[in-house]
C-alpha cells in the first residue's frame, strides 16, 4: 500500500507539473500516455482495485430552518431525498437568538459535528450539554426525543448534522448519548493529511462510537498539494461534503469542486482526493451500510410505514410510548 500510494503521488505531481505547461496539447495527451505506462493489468493507476467516482454533485443552497436558523442541506433535499441509510446532512449556521427550540425526534439519529462557536441541547429526560468546536454529540433518538438545540454565546455558530436512519428492529430502543470531546477524538497526520476519525476506521486507527446503523464518519484536511486514499466498505454506500477550500475526488482529471457542495460516491472499495489548489482544503467523508428497508417519513419521525407514522403521532400528542416526558417538559 505505501509504495503504490507514492506512485499515485509521484503521478499527480508529474501532472501537475504538465498542467502548468504552456503547450496545452502536451497536457491532453500526456497523462493519458503516462497512464499507460503506469499502468496494471486493467489500465488504472490506482490503489484501488475499484475506485470509487462521483456520480452526483450537488450544491447545498442556503434555506431558512427552525427558528430563525440557515442550513445548507444537502442529504434530505428533493434532489436527493434519501442515501441510505443517511436522511438528511444539514451545513447549519445560526446567530442567536435564532436555533433549534424544542421539537421531536424518533425512528433515527442526529450527529452534530460543531465546527465554529457552541451549542447546547437540553432533552425532556433532563440531559443537558454543551459542545463546542471540534465536539460531537451522537444522539441515538430512537423510540422517542424531544429536546432543544441552541447557539451559546454571541456570533456565527456553524456545524454540521447527519441523520441516520435505525434499522427497524432498533427504532424502538431507549434514547443514547454519544458525546466525543475535540481532545478524545483520534487523529492522524502523515504526508500533509490530517483526519479525524469520529466514526468508523482510516489509517489504522478507529472511533470508539458505537454505530448501531454501521458508518463512517471521517473529517480530512489536506495541506496544498497533499494526496490521500481511503478504503471504504465495498457494500456501502457513500459521499463527500466539500467543507473548506477545493478538491479534486475520485479521478485525477476531473474538476475541481469547491466548499458546500455534496458528492455522491459510485460503488467501489475506495476513494482517492487530490489537493492541487494553493489552499488547505477540507472535506467530511461519510459512508453507511445501507438498510434496504421502505422508509416512511414525517417531519422528524422515520419509521418503515405509513401506520407506524400515525401512530408515533398520535404518541406523540398523548404523550406516550416514549414520549411521557413531553407531558409537562419546556426547555428553560
Ligand atoms: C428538525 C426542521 C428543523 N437541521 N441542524 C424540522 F430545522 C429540524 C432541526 C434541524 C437541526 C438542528 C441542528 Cl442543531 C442542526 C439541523 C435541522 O432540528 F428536526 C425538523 N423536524
Ligand atoms: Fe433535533
Amino acid at each position: 500500500m505505501g509504495d503504490q500510494q507514492k506512485v499515485s503521488h509521484i503521478s499527480y505531481k508529474h501532472n501537475t507539473h504538465m498542467l502548468s505547461n504552456i503547450f496545452n496539447r502536451a497536457v491532453a495527451i500526456f497523462p493519458r500516455t503516462h497512464r499507460v505506462t503506469m499502468s496494471s493489468a486493467s489500465g488504472q493507476a490506482s490503489v484501488f482495485e475499484e475506485p470509487r467516482i462521483v456520480v452526483k454533485k450537488l450544491l447545498a443552497r442556503a434555506q431558512r430552518e427552525g427558528d430563525g436558523a440557515v442550513v445548507r442541506r444537502s442529504i434530505g433535499r428533493h434532489e436527493l431525498k434519501y442515501l441510505d441509510p443517511f436522511l438528511m446532512l444539514d451545513e447549519f449556521t445560526v446567530t442567536p437568538p435564532a436555533g433549534f427550540p424544542d421539537h421531536p425526534h424518533r425512528g433515527f439519529e442526529t450527529v452534530t459535528y460543531m465546527l465554529q462557536g457552541a451549542f447546547t441541547h437540553q432533552d425532556f429526560a433532563g440531559h443537558k450539554g454543551t459542545i463546542g468546536a471540534g465536539d460531537v454529540q451522537w444522539m441515538t433518538a430512537g423510540r422517542g426525543i424531544v429536546h432543544s438545540e441552541m447557539p451559546v454565546g454571541e456570533g456565527l455558530q456553524t456545524g454540521l448534522q447527519l441523520w441516520i436512519n435505525l434499522s427497524s428492529k432498533d427504532k424502538m430502543v431507549e434514547p443514547n448519548y454519544q458525546e466525543l470531546l475535540s481532545d478524545d477524538i483520534k487523529r492522524v497526520e502523515t504526508d500533509g493529511v490530517e483526519v479525524k476519525i469520529i466514526a468508523g476506521e482510516s489509517m489504522g486507527v478507529e472511533s470508539p462510537v458505537y454505530t448501531r446503523t454501521p458508518t463512517m464518519f471521517l473529517d480530512f484536511t489536506l495541506q496544498s498539494k497533499a494526496q490521500v486514499n481511503q478504503k471504504i466498505p465495498e457494500s456501502w454506500n457513500s459521499f463527500v461534503y466539500v467543507i473548506e477550500g477545493e478538491g479534486v475526488f475520485g479521478s485525477l482529471d476531473s474538476s475541481p469542486v469547491p466548499a458546500h457542495h455534496v458528492l455522491v460516491l459510485s460503488p467501489g472499495d475506495g476513494l482517492s482526493v487530490w489537493n492541487k489548489s494553493s489552499k488547505a482544503l477540507r472535506f467530511a467523508l461519510i459512508g453507511g451500510e445501507p438498510l434496504n428497508e421502505p422508509v416512511a417519513r414525517y417531519g422528524p419521525f422515520v419509521m418503515n410505514t405509513h401506520e407506524e407514522i400515525d401512530q408515533t403521532i398520535q404518541d406523540y400528542q398523548h404523550c406516550k410510548n416514549g414520549f411521557e416526558m413531553a407531558k409537562y417538559w419546556k426547555s428553560q
